[in-house]
């Protein structure tokens, strides 16, 4: 492959290279070095192209003025790539796109950049000086760097690059810092290009590229407020940069552009939404995968091109990268997930049917919507409030007028061993000064965020004029904490809602605008969807918090809410809740959860919901969910019959709609989808001990709860593009039904034995499509041969099905083995895992035997954990005899799908029970 890096004397660069390994001849192209203009213009394939002019309105002139290249027909020596030829579309209204083709504006090659001038190893990696002489076309360019590279780990490789002279502001998270490891030991190997500066980090045992900015026509460039980096892939397959709506697989043989600045946005395709996840995985040529996590907080975006390359354009900050080497898809996700954070462990309930709708809008409607719901029948575990619980949608208060009688309810409820969670908006109302207590005493704490003069910045959301919490503030737990404790008395909740936290705002920038400085009118903004300000819909970047400005942190908002809800739940159950996010960033799995806002009640929207979901798995926040039915427009009865199929194996299954729509709640339809929607979920209660279990195992090591198909079958390319399919855990297939009108499914089935959950049935695939016939009321879900999953029937609540036998399902494989596990708990203890009070079954089956074995006996209910049925698939043939704790027991013998069954085992899980065929 010909990668266009440019040297001007191949012997000097090589001198420089002391400490590293060249980079190879090879990869190399030597330009004649005559600064001849249509020499180095001359870049092909134009997919090395790179923009140098991102901003709207391009043209010849303002494109000469930066000393870069304009083209605007296509080059006779372009490859075949497929290429729609357009440059950054400027809408007519002047408004930029992010869908984006082929530069017309592009750097040269020898564009004036950084030369390494000092290179030393260190105790931990590489520190290197990195000078530049003439400055950017961008002010206030930096032209004094220092690189620092960590070997952090075998397997995790950091690296930043800071301004040399003065501190920048860097993420405010919390990042290991482990020990450096020596180089020998690491799966990557890292090499450099003197001049222009190009960093390559390597994976060892095959020569894949994990990161590359060698690239001779991709300057790096670090001004004040623009920050620019490139680096080819090793192949076009991506998946990640989110949030974003879309395809699970980002296909880089395609111009994309993907922005970054947390936006109360309905989830549209190539806009930037609720939150920012700068964190790609690239899929090796080989089949291995790597991740790239980009820590960097300020508005940005990334713009994918065919070289395959990605270039990483962030308006502050600093440049600072980790980089994981897998191999697996999986164990990406592993070593991002320990890097940023290993999720909070929800309580069991929280995997229950949770129910809600804005605008129920008064108490009467509310209780009737749980009683039709109940009366059917409906497990049925959480039910939400919106807004319109509030006096005049202030925070802390509820209408006592149209929601008379509210903490009756939810004693009610809890005595139903149900659950109720609130929604809270951040904006504080300023109506009501000396009245208002959680204003009044904000204003004392100095918690609220304020503008460039110093004065509280004051914006507009539901009650109206607001004021916004700083949760960077030392005040701002101790503070929200307060009203959290008192209303708890008063209402009680089990959970948070944590809604409009981008922040959201009804006035762009505050009921008096925003400055014309350079954080509210920076040189660049990156084509983030809007007015082209950074402000539309939120606050000024110029406004104040704690920590830093708000065009640094306004990223991190959902997050700073979610820190002090997370704290403040913990301080008032001291068991597990959830606090349920709109706006997230990296690490925020730490503290809570995440739904997908407002979803419409499309067929497209359902589909789009799963690599949304599978997405979430790879950001660290497994406990995710979008709205069933969809939230905005009306849902009709098909749709919602669907959805509720596919939500019953979402993690977190809520049904919840706008104020404007027509019901949709389960009791809402009529009888035959009552039913099947009661099916549906009566099936995810079932599941849940297995669920519960991802959820154990997410604790362990970050991995995915769901799973996309890929990372259960890496060798397989087929599966790479699949997000109309997922898995739970690695063993349970979901082939849902995506489209009006359809009753029957071509779903891919990767290589192997699948058995169908419901008849039984083994489906054997070499790796293709089947045709599944799908009527309204099936649901196609497939046990992969080899596991063993452990259900309980369901019931009305989590609280009532826990009690229930745990069940075995078995699918041998061709071997006749297969395995599984239970964890089990009391479902919402603090950090029953670090105190070992849980019990934890691990289960084998193998040459004519079933057994279960104790691994941990923490937690020993009197009344749960009973061995019911056992249902063991693909015997090889029918035994005569079945021992279970060496007496002989009856059973089953199903001859069409060689099964063994047996009713009730009753015995207790808490033991070491085997089962033997002869
Ligand atoms: O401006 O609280 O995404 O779930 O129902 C809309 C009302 C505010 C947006 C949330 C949605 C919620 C709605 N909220």
């Amino acid at each position: 492959m010909m990668i266009a890096a440019y040297v001007s004397s191949a012997a000097t660069a090589l001198a420089l290279l002391c400490h590293v390994i060249a980079a190879a001849e090879e990869d190399v192209v030597v330009l004649n070095s005559d600064n001849d203009q249509n020499t180095i213009c001359d870049v092909n394939p134009y997919v090395y192209r790179f923009d140098c002019h991102p901003e709207y309105y391009s043209s010849p002139s303002r494109c000469n003025n930066r000393g870069c290249c304009w083209r605007d027909t296509l080059s006779s020596s372009s490859s075949s790539i497929n290429d729609d030829s357009i440059n950054t579309i400027v809408n007519n209204d002047g408004k930029s796109s992010s869908k984006i083709g082929r530069p017309y504006c592009y750097f040269p090659v020898n564009y004036p950049s950084y030369k390494v001038t000092q290179w030393a190893e260190t105790n931990y990696g590489y520190r290197a000086v990195l000078i530049k002489e003439a400055s950017s076309p961008w002010p206030n360019d930096i032209l004094n760097l220092t690189l620092y590279i960590w070997f952090q780990s075998q397997t995790v490789l950091h690296f930043k690059i800071v301004d040399s002279k003065n501190a920048r502001y860097e993420v405010p998270i919390e990042m290991p810092k482990p020990p450096a490891v020596k180089p020998s030991t690491t799966d990557y190997s890292v090499e450099y290009f003197s001049s222009p500066f190009g960093l390559k980090v390597l994976r060892k045992s095959t020569g894949a590229t994990l990161f590359n900015s060698i690239i001779s026509t991709a300057p790096l460039i670090y001004a004040d407020q623009f920050l620019q980096i490139s680096t080819l892939l090793d192949s076009p397959w991506l998946y990640g940069l989110g949030e974003n709506y879309g395809p699970l697989l980002i296909d880089a043989t395609q111009y994309r552009k993907f922005t970054f600045w947390a936006r109360d946005q309905i989830p549209i395709m190539h806009s930037n939404l609720y939150g920012a996840h700068p964190f790609y995985m690239n899929i090796e040529k080989s089949k291995e995968a790597h991740g790239v996590f980009f820590l960097n907080s300020n508005a940005m975006e990334v713009d994918v091109q065919p070289a395959p390359a990605l270039t990483f354009r962030t308006i502050g900050g600093v440049l600072d990268f980790y980089i994981f080497t897998g191999p697996t898809l999986e164990n990406v996700v592993q070593q991002y997930v320990q890097t940023i954070g290993i999720p909070a462990m929800p309580p069991f309930w929280g995997l229950g049917f949770h129910l809600c709708r804005w605008k129920y809008n008064n108490i009467d409607r509310l209780k009737t919507i749980i009683k039709r719901n109940k009366d059917i029948g409906i497990p049925y575990d959480v039910q939400w409030s919106d807004i319109d619980y509030m006096e005049n949608e202030k925070l802390w208060t509820y209408d006592k007028v149209n929601y008379n009688g509210l903490p009756q309810l939810i004693d009610q409820l809890h005595k139903d061993t149900m659950k109720y969670i609130i929604i809270l908006d951040p904006g504080i109302s300023d109506k009501y000064p000396g009245r208002y207590p959680p204003y009044d005493r904000g204003v004392q704490q100095n918690v609220f965020i304020r503008n460039y003069t110093g004065h509280i910045l004051q914006g507009q959301v539901w009650p109206g004029p607001t004021v916004y919490p700083d949760f960077t503030h030392p005040n701002a737990t101790s503070w929200w904490l307060k009203d959290a404790e008192d209303f708890h008395k008063v209402l009680p909740y089990d959970g948070l809602w944590i809604d409009m936290n981008e922040p959201s705002n009804f006035v762009s920038g505050s009921s008096v605008g925003c400055t014309m400085n350079n954080l509210d009118r920076p040189p660049f903004v990156p084509a983030i969807s809007g007015d082209g300000t950074l402000e539309f819909k939120t606050l000024c970047g110029s406004a104040r918090q704690h920590v830093s400005t708000h065009y640094n942190l306004h990223n991190m908002y959902g997050l700073h809410e979610a820190m002090a809800t997370h704290e403040v739940l913990l301080k008032i159950m001291k068991k597990r809740s959830l606090s349920v996010s709109r706006s997230t960033f990296p690490s925020h799995g730490k503290y809570g959860q995440h739904w997908t806002g407002d979803v419409r009640a499309t067929w497209t929207d359902l589909y789009y919901s799963i690599p949304g979901l599978l997405n979430f798995q790879m950001f660290g926040i497994p406990f995710v969910g979008a709205d069933v039915c969809g939230f905005s427009g009306n849902s009709n009865e098909e749709l919602c019959i669907r959805w509720t199929q596919l939500g019953a194996f979402y993690p977190f299954m809520r049904n919840h709609n706008d104020g404007d729509s027509i019901d949709q709640d389960p009791g809402a339809w009529g009888t035959s989808a009552q039913k099947i929607m009661k099916e549906a979920i009566e099936l995810r209660y079932s599941l849940l001990p297995f669920m519960y279990t991802q959820f154990y195992l997410n604790q362990l090591d970050g991995s995915p709860v769901i799973r996309p198909l890929s990372f259960a079958f890496q060798a397989d390319v087929e599966t790479y593009k699949i997000d109309k399919q997922f898995l739970w855990g690695s063993s349970l297939l979901i082939s849902p039904i995506l489209e009006r009108g359809k009753f029957n499914l071509t779903a891919y089935f990767p290589s192997g034995g699948w058995y169908d959950v419901f008849n039984h049935f083994k489906l054997t695939s070499v790796g293709r499509y089947y045709y599944l016939n799908t009527p309204l009321n099936k649901i196609n879900l497939h046990l992969r041969e080899g596991n063993i999953i452990p259900w309980q029937q369901s019931a009305v609540t989590t609280a009532k099905s826990r009690k229930n036998a745990i069940n075995l399902m078995a699918g041998l494989d061709t071997k006749q083995a297969a395995t599984g596990q239970l964890f089990w708990d009391d479902g919402d203890s603090l950090d029953t895992i670090g105190k070992k009070l849980y019990t934890l079954i691990k289960f084998t089956a193998s040459r004519g035997t079933l057994y279960g074995k104790v691994q941990l006996k923490g937690y020993r209910p009197v009344d749960e954990l009973r061995l019911g049925s056992i249902a063991i698939l693909g015997v090889d043939r029918k035994p005569t005899t079945l021992l279970l704790n060496n007496k002989t027991k009856e059973f089953q013998w199903r001859d069409d799908v060689n099964e063994i069954f047996i009713t009730n085992a009753n015995v207790t899980l808490l033991e070491e029970f085997t089962t033997v065929w002869i």
